[in-house]
């Protein structure tokens, strides 16, 4: 079987680690459409185009048997597009506002996303049918993100910008949504940026176990490497060797038109 994992940047790659825990006999195909990146800033017309032609061009090169768009803000708009074209399962990452709204005491929870994804209507409606009970803070930083893609390269975290972006929140907030797959990369940052306990909640292991309940148990060994595409000319060499370091083994170029 082969999973194709698709986000803008690194951020799909916490997904993929939960994925891959449960899952390793798949062929996994990374493809992060860097050229574009922060897919946070993008118009949503554009978004939908570049996801869909992405996805569909490398389902089509490879056989995927099931996707997974690994980014809160496509997900957030691009998923029934993405289902009318395709034929074979599409999982999306929408934030985990229900159980983080089941698990907070004082019923104040934060969101944190890319602008994007704060603003989506989807958005709004998650948290209309899931949280009505809760106060529900909203932070959008591309910021953030940029910080997650650091780390990766192997840059430190400025802890002291990541306290000032998160400090509306300090002594507010007792669970925080990690509505960003790029946000997992620094949850212990995050959580250090607080002085009160904060839970900290995201969506891999929930996108792991629907991939793997869609799948099936999966018996064969796998005979194929895993692959990376990404879209810009260049990939940096630390997070050549990251992505290395996560079993992904030939990097490839990814043309968009
Ligand atoms: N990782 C993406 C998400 O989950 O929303 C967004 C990253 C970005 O391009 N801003």
């Amino acid at each position: 079987k082969r999973v194709l994992i698709f986000d803008s940047g690194v951020g799909g790659l916490s997904v993929y680690q939960e994925i891959y825990a449960q899952l390793p006999d798949v062929q996994y195909i990374y493809a992060f459409d860097d050229a574009a990146f922060p897919y946070g800033e993008l118009p949503e017309s554009e978004l939908i185009e570049r996801t869909s032609y992405i996805v569909n061009l490398l389902v089509a090169r490879h056989q995927i048997d099931l996707v997974v768009v690994a980014c809160n803000t496509a997900s957030t708009i691009v998923l029934p597009t993405l289902r009318g074209q395709l034929t074979i399962p599409v999982v999306g990452v929408v934030p985990a506002i229900k159980p983080a709204a089941l698990l907070s005491q004082q019923k104040v929870i934060g969101l944190l996303a890319t602008p994007a994804t704060v603003q989506r209507a989807y958005t709004d409606s998650l948290i209309r049918q899931f949280a009505r009970d809760c106060e529900v803070l909203r932070i959008g930083s591309t910021r953030l993100v940029e910080m997650a893609e650091q780390k990766l390269r192997g840059e430190a975290v400025d802890l002291e910008e990541l306290r000032e972006i998160l400090s509306p929140w300090r002594q507010r907030v007792d669970c925080i949504v990690l509505g960003c797959t790029h946000f997992p990369l620094i949850k212990a940052e995050i959580q250090q940026a607080f002085e009160q306990p904060v839970q900290i909640v995201d969506s891999g292991k929930a996108i792991a176990n629907r991939v793997k309940a869609l799948l099936g148990e999966i018996p064969c060994e796998r005979k194929e490497p895993n692959l990376t595409y990404n879209s810009a000319a260049v990939l940096p060499a630390a997070l050549n060797t990251s992505l290395q370091a996560m079993q992904l083994q030939t990097i490839k170029s990814l043309d968009y038109p």
